[in-house]
This record gives C-alpha cells, sequence and structure tokens, in this order.
C-alpha cells in the first residue's frame, strides 16, 4: 500500500479485482493526476468480496470506488477529484481562460460522451452478457461507440493530445479509451491507440499504473 509519511490525500482503492480489470480501475485516474503532479497520496485498500468485514466501507454513496479524502474535504467520482486536483497545476488545467474551457470540455467529454458508449458495450459484451438479448443489442452498441470514436478521431486528428498541450482532459479520455483495448476495438482506431499508447509512455501514468498493480492481492488463492 502505497502509505509515506507525509500525504494528506487518501484514495480508497480496491485491493482485489479480476485480472482484466486490472490497471483499469478509476482509482488509476486520480493516481495518474497525482503523480503528474508529485503529490504524495495514501491509499486505503478496500476489499469488495470480504465488504462486510471491513469498517471502513468507501465513502461513495453508489458503495463504489475510487474515494477521495483530504482534511475534511471528501470526494467522490473520478471526474470531479481530477478535476478538483488538477486546479492546483496550471499544466493540467491551463490557467488562460479559453484553453481551460477547452480543457474541461474535453474533461467532460470523456467522462459523457465516450464513457457512457464504452459502459454499454461491456454490459452487453462482458456483465451482462448472459441477459436476454445483449447479444442481438451486442452489434448495435459497439457500432454506436465505434461512430462516436470515428468523430473523436477525426477531432484528435493528427496533435499529440486532445488540445495543445496535455492536460487533465487526456487523462481522463486515454483512461476511458485503455478499457477498449482488450476486446480489440480501440485497434480498430489507429489514430485513438496512438494516442493512448503516447499517454501510457508518460512516466507519470507508468508509476501510477504500478502503484495500482502493486496494491493488488496477488491472486484469488490468498483469500
Ligand atoms: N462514475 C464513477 C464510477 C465508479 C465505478 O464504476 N467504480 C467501479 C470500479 S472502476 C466500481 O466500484 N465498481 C463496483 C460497483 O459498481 O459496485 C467514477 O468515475 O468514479
Amino acid at each position: 500500500m502505497t502509505s509515506p509519511l507525509d500525504a494528506s490525500i487518501e484514495i480508497t482503492a480496491y485491493s482485489w479485482v479480476p485480472p482484466f480489470a486490472r490497471g483499469l480501475v478509476r482509482d488509476l485516474r486520480i493516481r495518474w493526476v497525482l503523480e503528474e503532479m508529485g503529490t504524495p497520496y495514501a491509499v486505503h485498500l478496500f476489499d469488495r468480496r470480504t465488504a462486510e468485514a471491513d469498517t471502513r466501507q468507501p465513502d461513495q454513496p453508489f458503495g463504489q470506488v475510487p474515494a477521495f479524502r483530504e482534511g475534511d474535504v471528501a470526494m467522490f467520482e473520478s471526474g470531479a477529484i481530477c478535476l478538483y486536483l488538477a486546479e492546483r497545476s496550471d499544466a493540467l488545467l491551463p490557467r488562460a481562460p479559453a484553453a481551460r474551457a477547452r480543457a474541461l470540455s474535453w474533461a467532460v467529454a470523456a467522462l459523457n460522451s465516450i464513457e457512457p458508449w464504452v459502459l454499454m458495450v461491456q454490459c452487453v459484451t462482458l456483465f451482462d452478457r448472459d441477459k436476454p438479448g445483449a447479444a442481438d443489442f451486442a452489434p448495435t452498441a459497439v457500432e454506436r461507440l465505434n461512430a462516436r470514436l470515428a468523430q473523436l478521431a477525426a477531432a484528435l486528428d493528427d496533435r499529440e493530445w486532445l488540445e495543445d498541450s496535455f492536460t487533465v482532459a487526456d487523462i481522463l479520455m486515454v483512461h476511458v479509451l485503455l478499457s477498449l483495448r482488450r476486446s480489440g476495438i480501440l485497434a480498430g482506431h489507429p489514430t485513438l491507440a496512438a494516442y493512448a499508447e503516447r499517454g501510457e509512455a508518460r512516466p507519470a501514468y507508468q508509476r501510477a499504473l504500478a502503484a495500482q498493480m502493486a496494491d493488488f492481492i496477488a491472486d484469488e488463492a490468498t483469500l
């Protein structure tokens, strides 16, 4: 567990998820922001398999992670937490009004225009794939997601990041896109696949990923 003595920030994250979900749990977004800023943090690890025995449930209205605490500030929703933190960084959230407005627009787009379509596909192809109608609807869900991704790729075009410089919006967008890698959907959009790879190549992402992976219980046999 990451617990630097000088950390006033605490994230609640899972200590176990299935292997396919590792790297994709949304506390990674917050860890990535904090690593970009060089801000230390502690992690409260929560095992949802033994949730009832844990006296510290995530302080999150939907029982999910991540949750966040800094002094008397208690937050939930990964996007809100990332934006709250990015306020402290001129790089992650530019001060100039026009650039700031674009970064905020893209941050919300990641969570509100791209992630819902990703979730729809994940529901019918993964989480709820055995439910009635899921298999029938899956091709339509994938088609709708692909249409949205094509628009995103066109907007990104040949730029390195969503706007002139790397911002918190890229953290959110790259992390949303990475959840599509395993399905092969991301590879169908080479512009976006390359963009996600640029995000992953950042040392701060690598540190955040390593920290999340190190916090997971090694395997199911340990319980
Ligand atoms: N919109 C929320 C979504 C949080 C979320 O879906 N968390 C997942 C892990 S990445 C979770 O806790 N899933 C378990 C559950 O929904 O019970 C956010 O961005 O923080």
